[in-house]
Formats: structure tokens, sequence, C-alpha cells
């Protein structure tokens, strides 16, 4: 019998649900800075919590709490609907703290990410980036994965109630139990878009790279081995020919 309260877990089951997290930084522009700014501060800045593509995710997140570095008033700043962001002015980068609060029927503990803020451009056109004070992003793919979720979690994770169903053509007490899936999913989309970069095409290019990597690596292990049968040979050889003399000098 299924439990007043909720508390019964799906057995077997782990769901996943993917987000971006991250910050986007720009330089203030010199003839216009914002007024409301400490006069030292030299960047705009954001740190969000997202769902891929634009997608909901407060089904599952009900709060996110960042907490920003003590030169900030107030630095722990809770965020208790969409967007889950904070949007801030200041001068350095500093390691942000961002605890997400899961809805209460998950029953599920906060979970701590860190990010570090960017302020200034890297990587190899960080300085024609830093010229033309163009945003800079810095975020992160996630994916949250939710183990053996409670049954009325369950349900808001995938729009619809865990039918355990007997396998078809096999009935009978002792039949495998299937979990149905509702209509709510981790699907990412087929095709990535301007504002968003995490797409199932990115993801297979980026399987096909790491087999490409997988493939040379392999090769390098190959022509290494190759190099030490050879030099052990070569060792082989030396040993042998010291040997010779070695044992036939006469003291
Ligand atoms: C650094 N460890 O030295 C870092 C700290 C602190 C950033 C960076 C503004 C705070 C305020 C601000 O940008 N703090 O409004 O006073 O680079």
């Amino acid at each position: 019998m299924p439990s007043a309260t909720g508390t019964k877990r799906v057995r077997g089951v782990s769901i996943f649900r993917p987000f971006v997290f991250g910050s986007e930084a720009k330089p203030f522009d010199p003839n216009d800075k914002p007024a409301d700014a400490p006069a030292d501060h030299t960047h705009k800045w954001r740190v969000y919590v997202k769902g891929i593509n634009g997608e909901d995710i407060s089904y599952w997140l009900k709060k996110v709490q960042f907490k920003l570095h003590e030169t900030y008033a107030q630095n722990v700043r809770s965020i208790e609907q969409p967007p889950f962001e904070v949007n801030e002015t200041g001068w350095g980068e500093f390691e942000i703290q961002i605890k997400l609060y899961f809805v209460p029927e998950s029953m599920e503990k906060p979970q701590t990410l860190w990010h570090s803020l960017k302020l200034h451009p890297y990587g190899p056109d960080a300085e024609a980036i830093k010229e033309r004070r163009e945003l800079v992003v810095s975020q992160n793919y996630e994916e949250i994965m939710f183990n053996e979720p409670v049954e009325q979690f369950h349900e808001l994770l995938t729009g619809g109630p865990a039918v355990a169903q007997p396998q078809k053509g096999k009935g009978g007490k002792n039949a495998k139990q299937t979990v149905q899936q509702g209509k709510r999913t981790a699907e990412i989309p087929e095709k990535d878009s301007p504002g968003n970069p995490y797409s199932k095409t990115t993801e297979n290019k980026e399987l096909d790279r790491l087999a490409e990597a997988a493939k040379t690596v392999n090769e390098l292990i190959k022509e290494e081995k190759e190099r030490l049968i050879e030099r052990e040979k070569v060792l082989a050889e030396l040993r042998e020919s010291e040997g010779v003399p070695a044992n036939t000098k006469k003291r």
C-alpha cells in the first residue's frame, strides 16, 4: 500500500535533470558608468542557475542560495523563484558558493556547488575580447542525479505517477516490474541555438572528439610499446656482448 506521506522510494530508479550554472560579466562603459555603482567598481556581472535552453527547472528546484564574497553587503542572497540569479557590480573575482534547495516533496538535502566568478577574459582570444569589452561568460553544464526518489518526487520529476507494471507476456507473482515514465524528461534539444550551446549535436561532437582522442592515445601507447621492445632488445644484446668478454676475461 502506498504510504500516505509519500516517503516510499521508487527502488532501482535514478533520475537526472540537466541545468547550467555560471556567470556573465562585462566591464563598465567608461563613458557611461552606472551612477549607483561604488567608485572602485569596474564590472557588471550576473551569477545564475538555469535550465538548458530556458527550460523551467522550478518544478524540482525550489531555492538557490548564492554566497558572495564578504566584501559585499548582505553577501548571502537567497533566490526563492526563477530566475535564480544575482545581478551585481564589483571589481574583483572570487569563488561563489551556490546551494541548491529542492522542492519539499523531494525530501532531498540541499547540494552545494562552487563557481569562480570571471570578470576578465581568459583563453586564447582574451586580449581581443578585452579590447572589445565583450561579455565574459564562464558556465558549466551539470546534471543532478536523484537516486531512488520518493514517489511523490518521482511524479513531480516525470510529470506522471510512477506506475509499476508487470512486463508484457510475463505475468505471475515474480514478474519483473518496470516503471512507466510520465511526460517530463531530461531531454536536451537536438541542435544548439545562439543562446544555448548544450544539445545532442554538441554532445555527439564531444563524444566523437573523445573517441578520436582515445584512438590517438592508443596509437601512442602502441608506438611506445614497440619502442620499449626495441630498447629491451638492444639492452639484452649489450648485456650479452658485455657478458661474453667478461666470462672470457683472464685475471
Ligand atoms: C580579490 N580575493 O582580491 C578577491 C576578492 C572581492 C570582490 C574580491 C566588491 C565588493 C564591494 C568586490 O568586487 N569584491 O562592493 O565592496 O580579487
